[in-house]
């Protein structure tokens, strides 16, 4: 697949003085108190601002906003008490975090999603006086967070979604709890989970990093490297009626899909379903203007990137004089890949990283030569005939300076190993179980491809049924310390991204074909069902539910936002393995221990 024609890159490269001038202009926007302030196409890329923990603590405030910018788009931000947006939230393994969330979004004149309107309950006068804990307000300016891959407990205060809503006029919510000693070291995020919600949330820039610090401690190879935390988000177009870009090939007409988004042209060309941009400097279609990277000649450097899409795949790759470059990957989503304990300081080397929403890939890049062009772009990805359009293109440029910055962070030059993992290495556990799960969906005129979508994520045998946050009833029930094998289907004709909370899993077969990957995920892409192929395609997933933080009632659903809130979710109730002790009452201030208590999230 060609990645970026030469006449697109000349004109790129040829439009960057023009773009660099208006950002230097526009560089100072208005203030926290009345926007969200995001820098301009074309500006450099700035690190967010750190948040380190201080012996063993991490205390900050949070808070969520929302503005309507000019052309109605509505972003949406969060502060931290010096006015930095999306802060990255640094604590080391057994650290303590005490987040206090502020919930000052307003109903805009943004109308609710139509397909969200089920999960609005009605809001009286009491609304603000309930408990936050157990809410039924679930609304556009309703509002939590999910810390996502961190294996805390799915109770409230800690990583509750299914309840915890907190709304505008409610006094800070404290998140607080303990970063568990063995969190493998590496990049996770927060973002809201507010059902029907998240996906408008998160687009409009709801997000932020979160770095389990010791990585260098896990794999030497990475120890005295300079880190760059990179986070790309989608957005809605900011030229939704542009044509694309001359230099493009002719792609066939536009269409939409059936989630209203620029449908999947099947080229790698053409207009995307969201723009995309990179620690908040947009690169907008149809030009795509590059944010611009500075690093000093071929120096190593470690990058920790997330996708932070709400339902934008990306295929990351690194091109100097177009020339694809070998990018070693330290760690997937959080988890170092040497987390088996048996592979040594491992480091895959790769020319493309495929990252599903809501996943994140760190790896070791070398800058280029002085003198030598450098892109970071995303390839397209084919998300299947039902998907949406994620085209070719630029992210960024990588210009070598000797006066380039460095990033703000180095890591450890003389890191203290960690010690071995507690438990077996999940590859070599037998699984006590199987099950099969798929995703569907449903048109609600089978002859109008662009009527309502109904999405679902079924356990196999069981009636397929969008989402029901009211329901409570849970779909599995898992004992924990058992480990179990899932079979995940897809048989839409889109590409979904599995996610389950609270846990790592391990792939060990894709489309029945074993892989026996030797490292871990939280996201998963599943590939999509073609009208030739003679089964669903599938990933068969190593399920660990040993950890007892495990224990509780938690969610796995697709990371497509969309389809998360459209009910392409599920829930599992994990129970203590001993099975007799008698449910515990979660007493006041209980919040703060890791141990959940079973009746807090259960029903
Ligand atoms: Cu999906």
């Amino acid at each position: 697949m060609v990645v970026v024609t030469k006449k697109l890159l000349l004109l790129l490269f040829a439009s960057l003085w023009l773009v660099h001038g208006r950002a230097v202009l526009c560089a100072q926007e208005s203030s926290p108190n009345t926007s969200c302030p995001r820098p301009s196409a074309g500006a450099p890329v700035t690190e967010p601002a750190d948040l380190r923990s201080r012996n063993g603590v991490l205390k900050l405030d949070l808070t969520a906003r929302n503005f309507t910018e000019p052309d109605g788009t509505t972003r949406f931000c969060y502060f931290d008490g010096n006015g930095n947006q999306s802060p990255t939230l640094r604590l080391s393994p057994g650290d303590l975090l005490i987040l206090n969330l502020k919930n000052d979004l307003t109903s805009s004149s943004r109308a609710i999603p139509a397909a969200s309107k089920s999960h609005q309950h009605n809001v009286n006068h009491a609304a603000n006086t309930s408990d936050p804990c157990e809410s039924t307000t679930m609304s556009l300016t309703s509002t939590n967070l999910h810390f996502h891959g961190i294996t805390v407990p799915a109770v409230c205060h800690q990583d509750d979604v299914l309840k915890t809503s907190i709304q505008p006029g409610d006094p800070p919510f404290e998140y607080k709890f303990r970063i568990p000693e063995d969190e493998p070291p590496g990049l996770y995020w927060y973002h809201p989970h507010i059902h029907g919600f998240s996906k408008a949330q998160v687009v409009g820039g709801a997000s932020g990093a979160m770095i389990i610090e010791g990585i260098e401690r896990a794999n030497k190879a990475v120890a005295g490297l300079p880190e760059r935390v990179l986070v790309i988000r989608d957005q809605d177009l900011l030229n939704p009626n542009s044509p694309p870009s001359k230099s493009e090939p002719v792609v066939p007409k536009f269409l939409v899909d059936h989630d209203g988004d620029a449908a999947n042209t099947g080229t790698g060309f053409g207009k995307p379903a969201k723009d995309l941009s990179i620690n908040f400097v947009p690169v907008p279609y149809p030009d795509y203007p590059p944010a611009a990277i500075q690093m000093k000649p071929q120096e190593r450097q470690f990058w920790r990137v997330l996708n932070a899409s709400a339902i934008t795949y990306l295929n990351l790759a690194v091109l100097y004089k177009q020339k694809p470059q070998q990018l070693g990957i330290v760690a997937l989503d959080g988890v170092p890949l040497n987390a088996n304990g048996t592979t040594g300081n491992f480091i895959s080397w790769q020319d493309h990283l495929g990252v599903p929403p809501g996943g994140r890939v760190e790896f070791i890049v070398t800058g280029p030569a002085a003198g030598v062009p450098g892109l970071l772009v995303t390839r397209t990805v084919d998300t299947g005939l039902g998907g949406e359009n994620d085209p070719n293109r630029m992210l960024a440029t990588i210009t070598a300076s000797d006066e380039a910055p460095e990033p703000r962070s180095t890591l450890a030059a003389s890191p203290v190993p960690l010690p071995p993992p507690a438990l077996p290495w999940l590859g070599t556990v037998a699984p006590v179980r199987v099950r099969k799960l798929y995703f569907s969906e449903t048109l609600s005129d089978p002859n109008d491809p662009n009527s309502a979508t109904t999405f679902y994520l079924t356990v196999d045998g069981q009636t397929p049924k969008p989402f029901d946050p009211a329901s409570g009833i849970p779909d599995i029930v898992v004992k924990q310390g058992d480990v179990e094998d899932w079979i995940v289907e897809n048989r839409s004709t889109e590409l979904h991204a599995f996610h389950i909370h609270q846990l790592h899993f391990m792939l060990v077969a894709w489309n029945g074909v074993p892989i026996n990957e030797p490292f871990l995920r939280d996201t998963i892409n599943v590939p999509f069902h073609s009208a030739a192929d003679l089964q669903f395609p599938s990933v068969r997933l190593r399920m660990d539910f040993r950890d007892p933080n495990t224990i509780g009632t938690f969610l796995y659903h697709c990371h497509l936002l969309e389809h998360e809130d459209g009910g392409m979710m599920g829930l599992i109730r994990v129970e203590p393995d001993d099975t007799a002790r008698a449910p515990e009452k979660n007493t006041p201030g209980s919040h703060t221990s890791n141990t959940p208590t079973h009746s807090a999230a259960s029903n």
